[in-house]
């Protein structure tokens, strides 16, 4: 275990302590506009807590991030758990009704958003009762109707006194969606950050000073989040932000520019950048000859991906599982231990335990439900006690994934407990996707499952029966595509919809996702 002293801040020791241990002048952060160093670093967090204090925010209220990944996303997420105050990353990928729902629940005093996502919080910046400030990041001239960020930290000091935290006070929180019901926030405490540091970045990837990481998950993940900030500040190390959505032109075009030594994806990613044959493919020539080691998770990695990756690149994908409650890796592949198709062992200070219905540890070779006992668990969600009761039970944590291990220890992902859907690493509720089909005024009802696609990925596949008068054809299939795509975050849209006369149901009218999955397969 990981000691703390009493008095502790994540950010002094993830910024403040390199400029003790003589970093000032190493780059902590490139982006699309230039490099920071460890040193302007430890400043603008300085001003970034300084100006949340100015405008009144007081340290253990919360602020809300909507931001790319520019080095405005660190400076504020570091400068508010400097000053003592908790922020939330958010998704910048969600609708207008997800970021009310988030003002609203968290309470949030401040929002800081990047000026090209401001028309999707215009009307929730209106309902937030208690939101009293918006800062936009990156403003360009003119009136854009709100306070620029830039001006409110160039008038604050560039030194501050950390809050006198301590490693077990809520640091920030992160927002994840369930099978049902709205989002909801988990809280992590300053501990957290530096203990997925020591435990999966130093010990399994072995991340040191003289690394460039790059991740195409963006920080708005707890994924992308420690890949991309706590890990690289944990050493002193840079990390390469890239503000733009990663398709593989852009994510190959850093690469190449960049030269990481650590790159890190989702499987997703991974497969469409081996698809991709604009420009003679991907080769590590092509990309960084620097790669020492790729790391994948998010979802499970097909083994076909993995292996085709290494063959083409000559470095392995580390494929690893984490939570968002969990903050980051618990069960992972390692260098030079690489088995293709399976999450790995445990990551050394995470105890994993798969227990059978009856409650009881299963043996090798047998389905369980997968619990971990993690040092980085939540303390709970915020505003809700039968959900955290349900998640959360003294040290272990039930994280609803579904696992086999075998006699030396790997394991596997079979699926989940619930009928949650990862898709391209990011959690979709088959219901949501389902209230907004049946909203259409041709459907009388809907199902929503897993779907494979041709690369052994998940993608959510609707089953529609129609009302009276309406008929099947390629353009509903379209319209009703274009229909969630309207209602929802796009990524949740069905990327097949096949129309049925009925859905298969228990005698109590309880749809049977089970049969509709077997369906698919047969
Ligand atoms: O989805 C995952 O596998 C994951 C990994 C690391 C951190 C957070 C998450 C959700």
């Amino acid at each position: 275990t990981i000691e703390f002293p009493r008095q502790y801040n994540a950010a002094v020791d993830l910024v403040d302590r390199h400029l003790a241990e003589g970093r000032q002048d190493r780059i902590a952060f490139r982006d699309d506009r230039g490099a920071l160093s460890y040193g302007e670093l430890a400043r603008q967090v300085n001003r970034a807590g300084n100006a949340l204090l100015a405008l009144g925010i007081e340290p253990e209220q919360r602020i809300v991030l909507l931001l790319q990944d520019t080095t405005d996303f660190p400076v504020m997420f570091l400068g508010a758990i400097k000053a003592g105050i908790v922020p939330i990353p958010v998704n910048t990928l969600l609708t207008p009704a997800d970021y009310e729902h988030m003002l609203i629940d968290s309470r949030a005093r401040a929002l800081v958003v990047s000026e090209p996502l401001l028309p999707k919080v215009d009307t929730a910046i209106a309902r937030a009762p208690c939101l009293h400030h918006v800062l936009v990041s990156r403003a360009p001239e003119g009136n854009i109707g709100h306070e620029r960020l830039e001006a409110h930290l160039a008038a604050v000091s560039d030194e501050l006194e950390a809050f006198p935290t301590t490693p077990d006070d809520v640091g920030f929180w992160f927002y994840t969606s369930g099978s049902t019901g709205a989002p909801k926030a988990a809280m992590h405490l300053h501990a957290h950050l530096m203990q997925t540091a020591k435990l999966y970045a130093q010990g399994v990837l072995g991340i040191r000073e003289d690394d460039v990481v790059f991740s195409a998950a963006k920080l708005f993940f707890a994924y992308g989040l420690g890949n991309a900030l706590t890990f690289p500040l944990s050493v002193g190390a840079t990390a390469i932000l890239m503000a733009e959505r990663p398709t593989p032109a852009s994510v190959l075009r850093t690469l190449r520019e960049h030269q990481p030594t650590i790159f890190c994806g989702v499987p997703t990613l991974f497969a469409s950048m081996l698809a991709d044959t604009t420009q003679g493919g991907i080769t590590r020539e092509a990309a960084s000859r620097a790669l020492r080691v790729c790391v994948s998770a998010g979802e499970a990695l097909p083994k076909h991906v993995g292996e085709a990756w290494r063959e083409r690149m000559g470095t392995d994908i580390l494929d690893g599982i984490g939570t968002t409650e969990l903050l980051h890796i618990f069960l992972s592949n390692r260098p030079g231990d690489v088995r293709y198709g399976t999450s790995g062992k445990p990551v050394p200070g995470y105890e994993i335990k798969l227990l059978g219905d009856d409650g009881q540890p299963v043996p090798a070779g047998e389905e369980g439900s997968l619990w971990v006992k993690a040092p980085s668990a939540a303390m709970g969600y915020w505003n809700q006690r039968e959900l955290s009761l349900a998640t959360f039970h003294g040290p272990w944590t039930r994280t609803g994934d579904r696992y086999v291990h075998d006699a030396e220890g790997y394991f596997t992902y079979l699926g989940r407990s619930d009928d949650m859907l990862k898709v391209g690493g990011i959690w979709v509720s088959p219901f949501e996707v389902e209230s907004a089909l049946a909203q259409h005024d041709a459907v009388l009802e809907a199902a929503v499952v897993g779907h494979t696609d041709g690369d052994r990925l998940v993608k959510p596949k609707a089953y529609v029966v129609l009302r009276e008068g309406h008929l099947a054809s390629e353009a509903l299939e379209n319209a009703l595509k274009d229909f969630v795509k309207s209602k929802l975050a796009p990524y949740k849209y069905p990327r097949w919809v096949e129309f049925v006369p009925d859905l298969p149901k228990t005698a109590t009218g309880k749809i049977q996702r089970f049969r509709l999955r077997a369906k698919r397969s047969a």
